[in-house]
């Protein structure tokens, strides 16, 4: 096993721990961190919520704000919108599966807005003649606080299709809707429709996948995103240790709207076998023989920029405590620091733990 202080060194790689304690949200599993300082000074983050029995991706039912005011230690604001309040009714559609994936939230104008797909299975067939079983959309909801109940204003912006809305508000106030694999639409400033027709993104990248992120540093688009995981930068190599599950990948353009060049890695597995690793914290490894999934938000706080992600090691840990711990979707948020080197480019920032 290639000792991952001389790997860490090869690559360049950001490997310095810093003391958020990842995860940073242990009570209850949590996924998909959108984090933006909001007008009271504090970062907010608004996630998704993965059940505590780990049954799978289509009983992600509610959404949750959080707050910190140094990255460490947050206030959990509860529940802010459930999968009822996407619907409309008391209880999901006879042979349907709802479900909410990954959010966004951001102010406007005295306003919160949360935007996020409502994401539909069809169990009993499927939902068009070409029989596709699942339908996902954009909704928006708003507050007047973002520790407060939101209210559907839209429960499907027209034009969208596809999972993982992120907004984006450039220096200009013009807003931009990221959502689904590859698709981007200006919004309109009434934050709940989309202003013309949306694009598909130039990325030279075709291990694109989904999770879009995008924040704006030194004049330049940095369009962050969750990378198909099997398929290894070099082909050659189908061993190179980069060939992680959870990676997430960044290309940076002059346009919010791209095209984007590829740039590389920005988020990366560094984990161990659990059987020939620690199952437990405080080492800094993350088991990879459980399946994650992986996504990204940056947000800049009192000049530094931060990497919020996820993993599934807290579960992990777990399963020898509890029953039902130990799945993949069992997810918990983490954060790490982000550097940049003196051309713009981002040191890969690899997971860490405690
Ligand atoms: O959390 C459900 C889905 O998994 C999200 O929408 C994706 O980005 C991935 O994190």
């Amino acid at each position: 096993l290639i000792s991952m202080a001389s790997f860490a060194q090869k690559k360049n790689l950001n490997t310095k721990p810093y003391p958020y304690g990842n995860p940073v949200i242990k009570h209850m599993y949590t996924a998909d961190a959108s984090p933006h300082v909001m007008p009271d000074g504090r970062v907010w983050m608004v996630t998704s919520v993965d059940h505590e029995d780990g049954g799978g991706y289509s009983t992600m039912h509610c959404y949750h704000t959080f707050s910190s005011k140094d990255m460490v230690n947050w206030t959990d604001h509860g529940e802010v919108l459930n999968i009822y309040d996407a619907i409309g009714k008391t209880e999901e559609p006879k042979g349907e599966d709802w479900a909410l994936w990954a959010p966004d939230m951001v102010y406007y104008e005295g306003k919160y807005y949360l935007y996020f797909p409502v994401r539909i299975l069809f169990k009993e067939g499927g939902y068009d003649e070409k029989n596709r079983k699942t339908i996902a959309y954009t909704a928006v909801a708003v507050s007047d606080s973002p520790d407060k109940r939101f209210k559907v204003i839209n429960p499907k912006i027209e034009g969208t299709t596809g999972i993982d809305p992120a907004i984006f508000i450039d220096d200009d106030g013009q807003k931009y809707l990221y959502y689904g694999s590859h698709m981007a639409a200006k919004l309109k400033d009434n934050m709940t429709e989309l202003d013309g027709k949306p694009i598909k993104l130039d990325v030279d990248d075709d291990r694109f996948m989904e999770a879009i992120w995008m924040n704006k540093k030194a004049g330049k688009y940095y369009l962050s995103y969750h990378t198909e995981y099997d398929k290894p930068i070099d082909p050659e190599k189908p061993d190179d240790l980069f060939r992680k599950k959870s990676r997430l990948d960044y290309g940076v353009s002059d346009n919010p709207l791209g095209p984007f060049e590829y740039k590389g890695i920005l988020n990366y597995e560094l984990g161990v076998n659990v059987s020939e690793g620690p199952k437990y914290p405080g080492k800094n490894y993350v088991p990879w023989r459980l399946y994650q999934s992986n996504h990204g938000g940056i947000v800049e706080y009192h000049g530094q920029e931060y990497l919020f992600y996820h993993t599934s090691a807290l579960s992990s840990w777990r399963q020898d405590e509890f029953k039902n711990a130990g799945t993949w979707t069992q997810r918990s948020v983490c954060i790490d620091k982000i550097v940049y080197d003196e051309s713009g480019q981002i040191r890969p920032v690899q997971q860490t733990l405690t």
